[in-house]
């Protein structure tokens, strides 16, 4: 039967937090849903892939204790004894719970639940520590509460919109796409991107200031300062103000004073103005103050609650929101209610029945982990998150978690480096079976809905929680029979003590039936704009980033994302697709400085090392690198970021400095290049430097790199590669450096290819994955494969275009045929009219000169 002939089950896409609708189907196709608000139809590359990831592999089945299988009841006793035993032995100080915004609101509210109604802690804390705790931190500074005060609606009523270390074409491609087409329907509209890097989004502006890392408080100073001198002026204005003329922001962005004044005039002459901003600005220890300096500009302006106009904080992951409104951080209490209220405290602790709810906030996640390393937490359950490869200073982590006394785990995947940590494993429900709801940017609440059976003995994290707490004896507390149980409680709670006045009040819902929160419609709190009645410019003295190049440790290494993965790649690693543009984690520098370092760097950091690939990016400045956060044991035990980030957080937020590290990057020789594909993944051991990426079929790419002679290399990866019943053909040209090998099994088929040479190769791996896929290779194709010849000839044209798997050859045929405009390209070949993400990649080829051929 076709996939089509389902009926399709509207829901939400578990990535970023643009919260896409979706129409999904068990075996068919997923589509953008047309009727919601959010995209409206439109999906990016990770949205259209969401298919081929509704069947992963290395899913955590069943419930496993100290590495063996155990039965849901015995893993729950082992975890209600651990936490009991920490509790006696350590009091609510050693226990902990660190969470995540891919939770949906029910796990999340039972996970916040638990920790401070029943272990009477307020160590729960959130990998959104991470990602949203500045923009929390400043809303409440601004106007007493965390309210994201636009709407989607207003990017495209904008005149100007302004992106603050946001890379929105790679990270929130439906709403850059809906910027580009309001763009394109009224061409007065501007756009300007701040960032050290030139990205893809800063391909489309008017207008790119690559300010120094860090410096952001200093160009919004110059802003404010601009503006105030053009007369604006607010209540409360003055300190802000006065602190803001202080600040040298030529000397501390090192941009051009004419680059600066450009940028303070466009924003000025411009009414209609939405400032977006996203990790550039958050993952700062001036996090907070980055973002009150942009948001001092829109309140000394009147800029904001009103039609096209707004600071507005985007939120990275699918429910990061959620997270704030239930309050599942150590700093809040519940809902949008305070630890520092005693009425607010006091009204929690009597509707769960909690007398020894916590009265001042728990450890954040970075001093969880700290605490965890000085023995002082005996008990820790981590829930859809990898801490062992997010937390900056990851290798701390990492020997934390190992002598951990209890590390429970909850996650849908068996393969995440902090999931190999646990004593204790819990199967949780993935995407398409877990059922709930979720918070966007825009605070619009939709729901996700199961529309699959789940394998194994997975099950929704509530439940598991609420599983636990009944064997503390709080049965009554959570004895919901499912997520709308749930939802009515939260609801509920949000509408205790009214007359605080919070502008979160969901309480209306709270008698919501079953059958009404099924089909539940996309639904926004709060009002579609808000203008804060009270609200203050807060002063933001100019402080520098804590991590700081020095003579030891000259080069800045910035880090982010990449258009086609997903955080530490647990879901997007296995698809092909999305690991076609990056198969494997390179360092980005500056092309002079790229050319100095040669094709494999050496990066230290912390007392850490990592080796990767090289790559020249123009966008770049001198002395600056970009290193992308995804990668992990899993698919580049060398590769990994956060071993050399420091952990600095800001005073304010307690939010980590993760977007830079001072490190020191030297050439590192290789002696030898290898390209391998398998069947089988290659082990950790094979060559220092390793990385490892998924190709249709079932097969593995890997790339290597060694220092060792080349023939005992080419010796090495056959042993890690040989088999019973494989013969091998080689061919070895020793003094050219040149080995080939290729195993065939007993049927005749490839099972095993290696190509070393001293040069990098360029292998076309879709040749050879064809060729793996053909069964038994006959004379002429053994010889090919053994000759390399295909697989070594011309280099592999990149995919440019994810959603419709087109390559920068087809495109630059489509270019040399007469294509003119982006529009064009797409029309011949496709490329560009999925999620549009590349479209700044295919302007850039159309700007290229040909070259003769
Ligand atoms: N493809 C993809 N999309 C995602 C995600 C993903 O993993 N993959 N994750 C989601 C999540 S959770 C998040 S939080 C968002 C993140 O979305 P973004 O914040 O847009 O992404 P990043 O790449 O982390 O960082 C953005 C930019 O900050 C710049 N930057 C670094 N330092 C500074 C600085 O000091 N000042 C300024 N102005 N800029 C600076 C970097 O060069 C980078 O281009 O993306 C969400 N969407
Ligand atoms: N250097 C550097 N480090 C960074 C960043 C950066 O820009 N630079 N960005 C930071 C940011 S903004 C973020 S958000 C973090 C993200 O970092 P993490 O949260 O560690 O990253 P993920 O890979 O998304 O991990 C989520 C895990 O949850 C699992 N999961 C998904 N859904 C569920 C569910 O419903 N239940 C359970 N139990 N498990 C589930 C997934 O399989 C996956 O293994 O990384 C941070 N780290
Ligand atoms: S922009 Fe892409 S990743 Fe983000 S919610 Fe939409 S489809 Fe999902
Ligand atoms: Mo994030």
């Amino acid at each position: 039967m076709d996939g089509t002939s389902f009926p399709a089950t509207r829901t939400t896409c578990p990535y970023c937090g643009v919260g896409c609708g979706v129409l999904a189907r068990p075996s068919g196709p997923i589509a953008g849903d047309p009727a919601h608000p959010a995209n409206q139809g439109r999906l990016c590359s990770k949205g259209a892939a969401l298919g081929e990831t509704l069947d992963l592999p290395d899913r955590q089945l069943f419930p496993e204790v100290d590495g063996k299988r155990a039965s849901w009841d015995a893993a729950l006793d082992a975890v209600a004894e651990g936490f009991r035993t920490a509790l006696a032995e350590r009091g609510p100080e050693g226990v902990a719970l660190y969470v995540s915004g891919q939770l949906l609101t029910e796990d999340y509210y039972a996970a916040n639940k638990f920790a401070k109604g029943v272990l009477g802690t307020a160590n729960i804390d959130s990998n959104s520590r991470l990602c949203m705790a500045s923009a929390v931190a400043a809303h409440t500074r601004a106007w007493g509460e965390d309210v994201v005060p636009g709407c989607y609606e207003d990017i495209e009523l904008a005149d100007l919109v302004v992106l603050v270390g946001s890379n929105l074409a790679w990270c929130h491609p439906v709403l850059h796409q809906r910027l580009l087409a309001a763009r394109a329907a009224r061409p007065e509209m501007q756009i300007v991107v701040i960032d050290p890097r030139r990205t893809a989004t800063a391909e489309g502006a008017e207008l790119h200031l690559p300010l120094r890392p860090g410096s952001d408080v200093a160009l919004f100073a110059a802003l404010l300062t601009h503006l105030a001198d053009q007369g604006h002026d607010a209540p409360d204005a003055a300190e802000a103000v006065s602190e803001a003329r202080r600040i040298d922001a030529p000397a501390l962005t090192g941009l051009d004073p004419a680059l600066i004044a450009r940028f303070c005039t466009m924003f000025a002459a411009t009414e209609r103005v939405v400032t977006l901003f996203s990790m550039g600005v958050n993952q700062s220890v001036a996090g907070a103050d980055k973002a009150n300096a942009i948001i001092n500009c829109h309140l000394l302006t009147g800029r904001i609650g009103k039609p096209g106009a707004a600071p507005f904080s985007l939120t990275g992951q699918p429910n990061a929101m959620g997270g704030r409104e239930v309050g599942a951080l150590a700093t809040m209490l519940a809902g949008h209610l305070r630890f520092s209220e005693p009425a607010e405290h006091a009204a929690v602790a009597a509707a769960w029945g909690a007398p020894a709810l916590p009265r001042k906030p728990g450890m954040i996640a970075t001093e969880i982990f700290a605490a965890l390393g000085q023995g002082r937490i005996g008990a820790l359950w981590t829930m859809a998150t990898n801490p062992a490869v997010s937390l900056p200073g990851s290798a701390g982590v990492r020997a934390a978690m190992e002598r951990a006394p209890l590390l429970v785990a909850s996650d849908v995947t068996r393969a995440s480096d902090s999931m190999v940590r646990a004593r204790i494993r819990l199967p949780a429900l993935s995407w398409g079976e877990k059922s709930g709801t979720v918070t966007n940017s825009e605070r619009v609440i939709s729901r996700q809905r199961g529309f699959l059976t789940p394998p194994g003995e997975a099950r929704p994290d509530w439940w598991a929680i609420a599983g636990v707490a009944a064997r503390f004896g709080r049965a009554d507390a959570f004895g919901w029979t499912g997520p709308a149980d749930i939802f009515r409680e939260h609801a509920a709670l949000t509408g205790l003590v009214p007359e605080a006045g919070r502008i979160f009040d969901i309480s209306s819902l709270a008698d919501l039936s079953d059958a009404a929160y099924d089909a539940l419609a996309p639904l926004r709190w709060g009002p579609r704009r808000y203008a804060p009645a009270r609200a203050r410019l807060v002063p933001t003295p100019w402080r520098p980033p804590a991590n700081m190049a020095d003579a030891v440790h000259p080069v800045t290494l910035l880090t982010g994302r990449l258009r086609d993965q997903w955080h530490t790649m647990t879901r997007t690693g296995p698809v092909p697709r999305l690991m076609a543009q990056h198969p494997a984690p390179k360092l980005a520098l500056h092309p002079e400085e790229a050319a100095a370092i040669g094709a494999v760097a050496q990066i230290e950091g912390q007392g850490e090392t990592a080796l990767v690939g090289v790559t020249a990016d123009p966008g770049l400045p001198h002395g600056v690198g970009f290193l992308p956060m995804h990668w992990s044991d899993v698919y580049a035990p060398s590769g990994r970021s956060n071993p050399l980030v420091p952990v600095a957080v800001d005073p304010v937020s307690g939010q980590p400095e993760l977007k830079h590290a001072p490190v020191r990057v030297s050439p590192w020789p290789a002696r030898w290049f290898a390209a391998v594909v398998a069947r089988v993944r290659l082990p950790d051991g094979a060559a220092p430097l390793l990385s490892r990426a998924p190709l249709p079929g079932g097969l593995w790419r890997h790339d290597l790199a060694g220092q060792s002679d080349p023939a005992e290399g080419f010796a090495a990866l056959r042993r890690a590669l040989d088999a019973p019943g494989l013969v091998w053909r080689l061919l070895a040209a020793p003094e050219a450096g040149l080995f080939r090998g290729v195993a065939f099994d007993a049927a005749g088929a490839p099972a095993a290819w290696i190509a070393l040479a001293r040069e990098a190769p360029g292998p076309g791996f879709d040749w050879l994955a064809a060729a793996f896929a053909g069964g038994p290779a006959d004379a002429a194709l053994r010889r090919a494969l053994l000759a390399g010849q295909a697989a070594l000839g011309p280099p592999p044209s990149p995919t440019i275009c994810a959603c419709h798997g087109v390559s920068r050859a087809a495109i630059e045929a489509a270019i040399t045929a007469g294509a003119e405009t982006v529009a064009a390209v797409g029309g011949a070949c496709a490329a560009g009219t999925g999620c549009g993400a590349c479209r700044p990649e295919i302007a850039g080829l159309l700007a290229a000169p040909l070259v003769a051929i």
